[in-house]
């Protein structure tokens, strides 16, 4: 019987690996003022989430393995999920200023935070580092060391692609709402989201247990792609229904101008005066304008929209996952576990 890691377990393995990482920081003889600010940075970073991605490791090992990991096995487990979420932490930490988020996780964005400030730009690169770091010192000598490194690599690259097409859809200053497109969303949240949140945990635990083959990889990021889809769709849907204090940060698509699933809905579903509305008042920096917005968002139920493609996604995606072959070892459970972990997610 395969075994779910509790955040607290999960957590317990993040101090040895800050250690290491500081630890390496010290043989390149870093004044100790700058490892205390490293170490600062790394906790506030990279502790403090859900950590869905990151548990996904070891969940989807034992999954795999159908049994507890041993103690061992969980540690290196553990410890790549850690690295998802150093991958996070970085993408995080850059998206935040280039959002212009004001909090995140319930406390202000790293770069809002007093003597922060752009810092956060090299902070950021400083937690990608990690990564690589943690990768040489613990699976150097594992037979998918280079597939570990190539994928990583790989998923960083697709998230800035996502990213790149995220910040140009939403220019700061020129409002164009025929500049959206269900279309052009589809491959904002796939690049900018799905591979690294949802491909790339399962893919790692694949690695892990060498049982990466082409078919495997394929029917998880077949599954896993749609997976992301529909999770980064509910991101957006919590930007302006989600409760602040709940999600621990506050929404700024609206002002952003960005090419979220609620403006494409509510384009579908607008009239000409409805339409005009939200030419004057979408990508304003100004409260009242995103006020008009919202209520727009109400009148057109959004709401109960997003319900309905909630509903639809998650009979589509089940349908996918009970057809997996499990004849090179993959198990439909691992996709279970993760569409579980967000399913009607309310943060
Ligand atoms: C998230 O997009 C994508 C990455 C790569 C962090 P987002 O800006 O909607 O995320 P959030 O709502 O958490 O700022
Ligand atoms: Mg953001
Ligand atoms: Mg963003
Ligand atoms: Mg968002």
């Amino acid at each position: 019987m395969a075994q779910k890691t509790t955040l607290a377990e999960f957590e317990a393995v993040f101090p040895k690996l800050v250690e290491d990482l500081l630890n390496h920081a010290k043989e390149y003889k870093l004044p100790e003022q700058f490892v205390t600010w490293y170490k600062a940075s790394l906790n506030a970073n990279t502790i403090g989430g859900k950590c869905n991605r990151g548990m996904s490791v070891p969940d989807s090992v034992s999954i795999l393995l159908d049994g507890p990991l041993s103690e061992e096995q969980y540690f290196q487990a553990a410890t790549l999920g850690w690295m998802t979420e150093l991958l996070q932490a970085f993408f995080l930490v850059s998206d935040d200023i280039m959002d212009s988020s004001i909090t995140r996780r319930g406390a202000p964005c790293w770069y809002r935070q007093p003597h922060v400030g752009m810092v956060a730009i090299n902070d950021a690169f400083m937690l990608e580092s990690a990564i690589y770091t943690l990768l040489k010192k613990y699976f150097r000598s594992h037979p998918s060391y280079i597939e570990l490194v190539e994928l990583f690599h790989e998923v960083t690259l697709q998230t800035e692609l996502g990213q790149l097409c995220d910040l140009l859809t939403a220019p700061e200053d020129k409002v164009d709402l025929d500049n959206f497109s269900m279309e052009k969303y589809k491959f904002i949240v796939i690049y900018k989201t799905a591979y690294y949140s949802f491909y790339l945990p399962v893919a790692l635990a694949l690695h892990h247990q060498n049982i990466a083959t082409p078919k495997n990889l394929k029917q998880a990021e077949d599954i896993l792609i749609p997976l992301g889809e529909y999770f980064q769709v509910q991101d957006d849907y919590l930007d302006n229904f989600g409760n602040p204090e709940h999600i621990g940060k506050i929404g700024t698509d609206i002002m952003d101008n960005k090419c979220s699933w609620l403006v494409n809905k509510a384009l579908e579903n607008l009239s000409a005066e409805q339409r005009k509305i939200l030419e004057d008042n979408y990508g304003r920096k100004e409260k009242a304008n995103e006020l008009v917005v919202k209520k727009l968002y109400d009148d057109l139920q959004l709401e109960q929209k997003y319900k309905e493609y909630e509903e639809e996604r998650v009979s589509a995606i089940r349908e996918k996952i009970s057809k997996v072959d499990e004849s090179e070892g993959l198990k439909m459970s691992v996709f279970e576990s993760f569409l579980n972990k967000i399913y009607k997610r309310s943060k």
